[in-house]
């Protein structure tokens, strides 16, 4: 644990800022010391003990840290991940690295089969992968790599390599995968929305019988805390749902016989819709920026936001809930997925309004009684402060919700939220994850995405010192350009 990268925070007349620069470089070297050893060669694992693999949401947050530590190496993490993309779009939510031993993590491999069982639907031959997705942070994660170095972007085709690539998957995600019939995305397994055992699940999840608990065997048990993981309860109705949606084949839609669209748990999730939107803002930016129309992306960007607030909106709760597609109907769970949406620019006021008081009322008590936004319902009957996505909270939660406050003006809140994100990822050694009320870490430590997204918090600029040295390099511009990705260029206002 790196002591030394505590944070001390000082309070102002706006709130709580961070950061005596001598913490904040103490920080930075400790989180890029974590990517760097979590560096494999042409991507990066979330932890070495727990996921020793590559793995689709966590290396966009990670690139997006490591843009500020190597524009190459960020360019590269995305690259690798979407070799492994597969002919009908879809980016795998694991790719494997053949020198690790089978048994280091489960499912493995030669559970998921893929370039057998997966043919029909285009998965390579040459690498092996999972075959569900994560949530797509890619494109927007491509957008902030290009920023941090856009000559070396440029120099490299960055963008123009990565564009037709980004497009096929939004495709694969807002076609194949448009199981409600509304526009939105649709996910077929709780792995796929990546916060595995979250209780929006519970109630989806109870239609699955489980696999035998003696058909399979748990590698995660080897390295963490069982107190800390899913149940394996739990994990029997995981490998019950990924073996069905691979013996059909990895097929989307009704026409899937065992999973997919035709199968038994299917489900809108407003954080994995919400990182969708704010990806295709992002391609409008990357389209323009290689000499084509952003505006039809843009709009697609705005109704499918109508739409999210249409069918997943529950004004009782004050936030936005999962909608079970078998049993057409919204989740009464409240989870930090319904508060993702706050990094939309497109979200009525009312709206943004709302969730900013749910983030802080009894639920989730942001800056009362917890430290860091909880991943569940503080009153929910399932909560759990140390249970995966249960309760603790996630870094990679705080970040979208701390860029949702600044989007929507909430300066002194997203401030205070980033001091604790800080304080909290140096003070636990880049924890997975922590108890919300104490900031006890849970899970693996040295974990890649809460080192790159405390690196990307770091380099933020909006306490005044950081913002004086904004004329000072491509690292600075690249902090400029974030404000701009989802605020101001996206309401129709300066596009730098
Ligand atoms: C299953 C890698 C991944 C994250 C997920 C997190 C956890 C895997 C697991 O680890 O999921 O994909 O084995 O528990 O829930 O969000 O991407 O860090």
């Amino acid at each position: 644990m790196d002591r030394t990268a505590q944070l001390t925070a000082r309070p102002t007349t706006s709130g709580i800022a961070y950061d005596p620069p001598a913490a904040t470089a103490s920080l930075r070297a400790g989180a890029a010391r974590v990517l760097e050893a979590n560096w494999t060669g042409g991507s990066t694992v979330p932890s070495r003990s727990l996921y020793p693999h590559q793995w689709s949401w966590d290396s966009a947050f990670i690139a997006i840290g490591l843009r500020h530590v190597s524009p190459l190496r960020a360019q590269t993490e995305l690259e690798t991940l979407f070799t492994a993309q597969w002919a009908d779009g879809r980016v795998p939510h694991i790719v494997f690295n053949p020198s690790v031993p089978l048994d280091a993590y489960f499912p493995s491999p030669d559970f998921w089969r893929s370039s057998t069982a997966g043919r029909t639907a285009g998965a390579p031959r040459t690498v092996q992968t999972s075959g569900i997705v994560q949530p797509p942070v890619h494109a927007l994660a491509a957008w902030l790599v290009h920023r941090a170095d856009p000559a070396l972007s440029r120099s490299r085709g960055f963008l123009a390599r990565m564009y037709p690539r980004l497009a096929a998957w939004h495709r694969y995600l807002l076609h194949r995968r448009d199981l409600g019939g509304a526009g939105l995305a649709g996910v077929v397994h709780p792995w796929e929305q990546g916060m595995d055992n979250s209780p929006c699940w519970d109630a989806p999840l109870a239609r699955i019988a489980p696999a035998a608990a003696r058909s399979f065997h748990r590698a995660d048990l080897d390295h963490g805390a069982p107190g800390d993981r899913p149940t394996d309860l739990d994990y029997g109705r995981y490998v019950r749902l990924a073996a069905d949606y691979r013996d059909g084949g990895y097929r989307d839609g009704p026409g899937g016989r065992h999973g997919g669209g035709g199968g038994e748990f299917a489900v809108e999730d407003p954080a994995f819709n919400a990182l969708l939107i704010a990806s295709e803002h992002a391609l409008a930016r990357i389209a323009e920026e290689l000499g084509a129309a952003g505006s039809a992306r843009r709009a697609r960007a705005e109704r499918l936001t109508r739409v999210l607030v249409a069918r997943l909106w529950d004004a009782e709760a004050g936030m936005f809930l999962c909608r079970d597609l078998r049993g057409d109907a919204l989740v009464p769970e409240r989870s930090v997925s319904g508060l993702v949406p706050l990094l939309l620019p497109g979200l009525p006021r009312d709206i943004a309004a709302a969730l900013v008081r749910t983030l802080h009322g009894p639920h989730f008590s942001l800056g009362d009684r917890t430290r860091l936004v909880p991943s569940y319902d503080l009153l929910g009957e399932a909560f759990d402060p140390h249970r995966y996505w249960r309760g603790p909270a996630w870094f990679n939660t705080g970040w979208l919700v701390e860029r949702g406050l600044r989007a929507h003006g909430e300066t002194a809140a997203a401030e205070a939220l980033r001091a604790a994100v800080l304080r909290l990822a140096g003070a636990t050694g880049f924890a997975e994850y922590v108890d919300p009320f104490t900031g006890e870490p849970c899970g693996a430590t040295g974990f890649s995405w809460t080192a790159a997204l405390a690196l990307d918090l770091c380099h933020r600029p909006s306490a005044p010192h950081e913002r004086q040295k904004l004329d000072k390099g491509p690292q600075n511009d690249v902090s400029a350009a974030d404000t701009g990705t989802f605020d101001r260029s996206d309401k129709g206002g300066d596009r730098g």
